[in-house]
């Protein structure tokens, strides 16, 4: 049994969902709100000591961080197999996943705090609400990081070096996308899923212009392919559980 300890819109846990609708794998859902620190409770540190979501759980056996979850995925039902078989097309799959985790998944969350975490949590809780929510929690330091940052907000320098960051990663996928029409390609690997969510999520921060034809149009070309998989929009179509939450996507 895989059980999926996930949230709704975060980029990591779409990642794992679309490899788990590729692969149309039956998968038990445990709906991790971030947005009411639930990644800070005791038990779900005890999966994932890091407080972030995705966990994945098969029988008892846990897994954590996203591409690991989506090989260890691979490994179990290669059926629909999302890994190619040259080693030299897997370095370069795995160089594409690594540039999602160190490139830009940082830059990302650095670019989402103002526009959409920070106000999303403000809008619903005070920063006084916000600490007894954490103290009740365990208060970890994770937790106290997190409260601080929520106090004061990304500094705009930082927010503009992940902006400036994106650019660079969007640059090197552009590049990386000629011929296409995958980033291996022919071949439609992990490569490509390990990167969606976060082209995803900067059309979600209102900046399209970053992958629209004019600056980019291999990813535009790539990101109307992704768009259209079967296995993309049956990720999208997992909604937020709360709906008193005004946000989409
Ligand atoms: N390396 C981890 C990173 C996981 C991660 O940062 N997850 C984010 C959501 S995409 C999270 O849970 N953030 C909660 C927080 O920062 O409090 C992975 O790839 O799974």
């Amino acid at each position: 049994m895989l059980k999926l300890y996930h949230y709704w819109s975060s980029v990591c846990s779409q990642k794992v969902r679309i490899v788990l609708a590729e692969k149309k794998l039956d998968w038990e859902s445990v709906h991790i709100d971030l947005f009411e620190f639930e990644q800070h409770q005791s038990w779900y540190l005890e999966l994932n000591d890091k407080a972030v979501v995705p966990t994945l759980d098969h029988d008892g056996h846990i897994v954590t961080d996203s591409n690991i979850i989506c090989e260890y995925l691979e490994d179990l039902h290669p059926e629909v197999q999302l890994r190619p078989d040259s080693p030299q097309s897997v370095s370069r799959m795995r160089k594409w996943m690594l540039i999602s985790e160190e490139d830009l998944h940082g830059a990302i969350s650095v670019a989402s705090f103002n526009i959409r975490h920070r106000p999303r949590v403000l809008a619903k809780y005070s920063i006084d609400e916000v600490h007894s929510k954490l103290a009740k929690l365990g208060k970890s330091d994770l937790a106290e990081t997190a409260a601080k940052r929520l106090d004061s907000g990304m500094p705009k320098a930082q927010e503009d070096a992940a902006f400036a960051r994106i650019e660079q990663v969007l640059d090197r996928m552009e590049a990386g996308l000629h011929p296409g029409p995958w980033l291996l390609g022919d071949t439609y690997s992990l490569a490509d899923i390990s990167l969606m969510s976060y082209i995803n999520r900067i059309e979600v921060l209102g900046r399209p212009e970053l992958i629209g034809r004019k600056s980019r149009p291999n990813i535009a070309s790539w990101w109307d392919r992704v768009q259209a998989l079967e296995s993309f929009r049956d990720m999208m179509a997992f909604r937020n559980p709360d709906r008193s939450d005004p946000v989409p996507r």
